[in-house]
């Protein structure tokens, strides 16, 4: 058996050493837990080692430093390999207010508690949790997908904030994937874009190791990813044995020598390396070793079988003299840039100091639009582009785009300057999306976590298509902002392909995002001020293509009540009534009109708008008790969507007026009259709720 002081600690042995220590971390933490994936950091150690050790520009003593590379683990599974890293790097935890603490964001301790309730090292990597984790992974295809919005935002900072002499901006973007997220569609897409848009910041190193959890890859994966990537005008490169670091940082350097297009370094690893049977590639390997094969495995590494959590002498000193002396004179360097910057352009380093806090510049919210009461009114999406463009003007990070419809969905930024992002000029703040919904939602937020208040634009239907990004930021607690139009069947002829019924529902179920269904114009505008002001919450903002009526305000109540969720528009006489109408977005006007039918037939009824469920679920009991009073069981919902979560409002004797299939073709009068969104049909609605309450 091998001790610890057996080990020897110089030259290549050093590096091997410290390689083993990351594997056998990943092995010990995965066996403790009984549960998670060590082939995967076996496997890819070395590559983690030599890019961390001896490319990556990042300072473990700060890894807020806006210019520090990226570092994207999209096969999230592998999260020990990251939590290794951080721990042997000595990255250090940032609390809650942004500020760098002496703690380690790994400690020891929390390598003991993977997997376990309240740690740091949850299953998958999770960067609300985790400092020097950027970005949450573990659904393949979405870390690669994020690293395409950190690599425009890289370029985007760059163009917009360096200046002559001052380079505050030149970090890349790396990000480890695996087999699952080279065959995702999100990865295509992500792959597809930043090819087009030459985003040389990018280096994607792929884990060729021809295993996925049901078995070999070839299974069900068989093209020449090479060649699709070649296809994609991607610089693509190869290394042959994962373990042969010589190659591995001359594969670097090519990365680091390409500057017109982005890289991928396809690397043929073993997963489970030194493991007698993890890597027979048919041997399922999302578990773990097991304590006989651990000790088979620690000998072939010519580890002491026994030692657990070790971390041999030389190790930590190894990585201070690499990563943390390295990234610390960068660092070092690049402050002393930054203070010249900062004197000569603080107005830009301002801007800078607000990023990364998620504040606003000072008169975010001024020349914001009113709109005048209107009958006939004007589109959500219209009154919405306005806001977005007004807002835009004044927040100069206020940055997005659309998947292929922005003219559609009115979120073109229009006015002097905005400019188009594209290859080679990466200065504009409208970004093309293409066809490709999922990747602009994954992007969205890897530009918000990298600063930038990035927004996405689609129809609402498309909403299912990244909805799996759409999640994430809401886990990731950031701001990301989510505009959909054509959000019901008022979009008319499009038909039921694209109109939406189950996706409000769907979304409100979603933790932590906030949903905003405005109901007229100055409502929209309202929603926008919430969405600026979120720091900690992804917005969906859900508006409609046909116009609807703008409310005369002098007549009922002001729209600053959007603040609050839900509010009362339009009130019975003392403040009593004895029906309750509610609604969101283009069906607000609909019980206006029919509260003026109730109110002329003297039916004491109330409006109330609910634009925000989650803002008014945030309300005070007394606030909620003053819209929807319980003495008042008789109730009126009225939403064009499935009315799946309405119960909650209606109560059990309440009325549900929406949609309990999907939608047709036709033009929108036929539609609102066949699926009964008429204001007749919710007086019927408001009687019979009077009657059975
Ligand atoms: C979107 C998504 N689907 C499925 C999974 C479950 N899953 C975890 S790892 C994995 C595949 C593992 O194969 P590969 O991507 O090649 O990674 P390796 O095991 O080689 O590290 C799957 C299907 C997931 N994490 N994300
Ligand atoms: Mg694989």
């Amino acid at each position: 058996m091998v001790t610890s002081e057996q080990i020897l600690v110089t030259g290549k042995q050093l590096d091997t050493l410290c390689i083993n220590t990351i594997r056998t971390l990943a092995i010990d933490a995965v066996q403790q837990a009984n549960s998670g994936h060590p082939g995967a950091p076996m496997g890819l150690a070395p590559v983690a080692y030599c890019l961390w050790q001896d490319f990556l520009r990042y300072d473990p003593a700060d890894p807020t430093w806006i210019n520090r590379d990226r570092f994207v683990l999209s096969n999230g599974h592998a999260s020990m390999l990251l939590y290794a890293i951080l721990h042997l790097a000595e990255v250090r935890q940032v609390d809650e207010h942004g500020q760098v603490t002496k703690e380690l964001a790994v400690p020891m301790e929390e390598i003991k508690r993977f997997r376990q309730l309240g740690s740091r090292t949850p299953g998958h990597p999770e960067s609300h949790l985790t400092s020097g984790v950027e970005t949450t992974t573990g659904p393949l295809g979405q870390g690669v997908g994020n690293s395409l919005g950190m690599a425009i935002a890289g370029k985007w900072l760059a163009a917009n904030f360096n200046r002559p002499g001052l380079e505050i901006f030149d970090y890349n973007v790396y990000a480890m994937c695996s087999d699952g997220d080279v065959m995702e569609g999100v990865g295509g897409e992500a792959a597809s874009l930043a090819g087009h848009l030459k985003l040389s910041n990018l280096c994607w190193i792929y884990d060729n190791n021809r295993v996925t959890l049901d078995g070999p890859a070839a299974w069900s994966f068989s093209e020449d990813v090479a060649t699709r990537f070649v296809g994609y005008e991607w610089n693509v490169t190869r290394v042959v044995d994962a373990n042969d670091l010589e190659i591995l940082a001359r594969a670097f350097e090519v990365f680091r020598k390409t500057t017109d297009r982005p890289t991928l370094i396809i690397v043929d690893s073993h997963i489970g390396y030194g493991s007698p049977h993890k890597q027979d590639t048919s041997a399922a390997h999302g578990e773990p070793l097991g304590e006989e094969e651990v000790r088979l495995t620690k000998r072939f590494y010519g580890w002491p079988e026994d030692a657990k959590f070790l971390v041999p002498e030389g190790v930590r000193e190894n990585f201070r003299d690499g990563i943390g002396k390295r990234g610390r004179e960068l660092h070092a360097r690049w402050s002393e840039v930054f203070a010249d910057y900062s004197q000569k352009y603080p107005d830009l380093a301002d801007q800078l100091h607000r990023m990364q806090r998620r504040e606003l510049p000072a008169g975010w919210d001024k020349n914001l639009p009113t709109f005048p009461a209107d009958p006939k009114g004007i589109a959500t999406r219209d009154s919405g582009g306005k806001t977005l463009n007004a807002l835009a003007q004044n927040i100069p990070w206020l940055i997005g785009g659309s998947a292929d419809l922005a003219t559609s969905n009115k979120t073109a930024l229009k006015f002097d300057g905005a400019g188009e992002f594209q290859a080679g000029s990466y200065a504009g703040r409208n970004l093309h999306f293409g066809v490709r919904e999922h990747v602009m939602g994954a992007s969205v937020n890897g530009m918000v976590v990298s600063g930038i208040r990035a927004f996405g634009a689609t129809f609402f239907n498309f909403s299912d298509y990244m909805r799996a990004s759409i999640r994430l930021s809401a886990l990731m607690e950031i701001p990301s902002i989510f505009i959909f139009t054509h959000d019901s069947i008022g979009l008319g002829e499009d038909g039921p392909t694209h109109q939406p019924i189950e996706q409000l529902a769907s979304l409100r179920a979603m933790p932590n995002l906030i949903v905003l269904r405005p109901g007229d114009a100055n409502e929209v505008v309202e929603a926008w001020k919430i969405i600026m002001q979120l720091k900690h919450s992804p917005a969906a903002l859900v508006l409609t293509r046909q116009a609807i009526p703008t409310l005369d305000r002098t007549k009922y109540a002001s729209a600053s009540s959007v603040a609050k969720g839900a509010y009362v528009l339009a009130d019975a006489p003392g403040g009593k009534p004895d029906v309750i109408l509610m609604a969101t977005g283009s069906e607000l006007s609909l019980c206006v009109d029919a509260y003026e039918k109730l109110k002329a037939e003297g039916v004491k009824a109330r409006v109330v708008s609910m634009p925000c469920w989650e803002i008014f679920e945030q309300q005070d009991a007394a606030y909620r008790e003053s819209v929807l009073p319980a003495s008042v069981t008789a109730r009126v919902s009225v939403e064009m969507a499935a009315t799946l979560g309405w119960d909650r409002y209606v109560g059990p004797k309440g009325r549900k007026i929406g949609m309990h299939s999907f939608g047709a073709s036709a033009p929108l009068k036929d539609l609102l009259r066949f699926f009964g969104f008429t204001a007749d049909h919710v007086v019927a609605e408001a009687r019979a709720a009077m009657l059975g309450s």
